[in-house]
């Protein structure tokens, strides 16, 4: 008998998230967005254009939800821009969150090397996972900065 999960609802707790990623973007000065704890690790310019482009990069090819992939590692600059882009892209996913249909299809992805069958709900709890732990990440940053924040998670 296959096992029986508990329900979970968890779309508010992730518009927590996606506003400290907000909280995030605002706290750090536009001039020192570039700053990074080693060279070759991203600089959180980078970091926060990437959790943009993974939810862009999951919805526009694998689940194909109609939008188009919008290449934004040039266009997104400033911390407006940075700030528009976490915007779209929560609303993108919101979309997809509340599409049943498209939560409880199969689609096939490449996955480290093999070809494998997903759910939606997989791709929007790895997404989930992806947020977390990238604002982890920012916070780390924050923190070797030295800006206080408000942000208690
Ligand atoms: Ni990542």
């Amino acid at each position: 008998m296959a096992q029986v999960f508990p329900p979970l609802e968890i779309s508010q707790h992730w518009q927590s998230v996606n506003d400290s990623l907000l909280r995030i973007v605002e706290l750090i000065p536009e001039e020192r967005l570039n700053w990074t704890p080693q060279a070759d690790l991203w600089n959180s310019r980078g970091v926060l254009i990437h959790i943009s482009d993974a939810r862009d990069g999951w919805l526009a090819n694998t689940v194909v939800d109609g939008d188009p992939y919008p290449n934004i590692w040039t266009t997104a600059r400033s911390r407006d821009d940075l700030r528009r882009e976490l915007m779209r892209s929560f609303a993108r996913l919101q979309r997809f969150l509340s599409n049943q249909a498209q939560l409880d299809a199969s689609y096939r992805d490449d996955w480290n090397g093999e070809t494998v069958t997903l759910s939606g709900h997989w791709i929007a709890f790895h997404l989930l996972v992806h947020d977390i732990h990238h604002r982890a990440e920012l916070l780390q940053r924050i923190a070797l900065m030295g800006i206080e924040h408000d942000i208690d998670v």
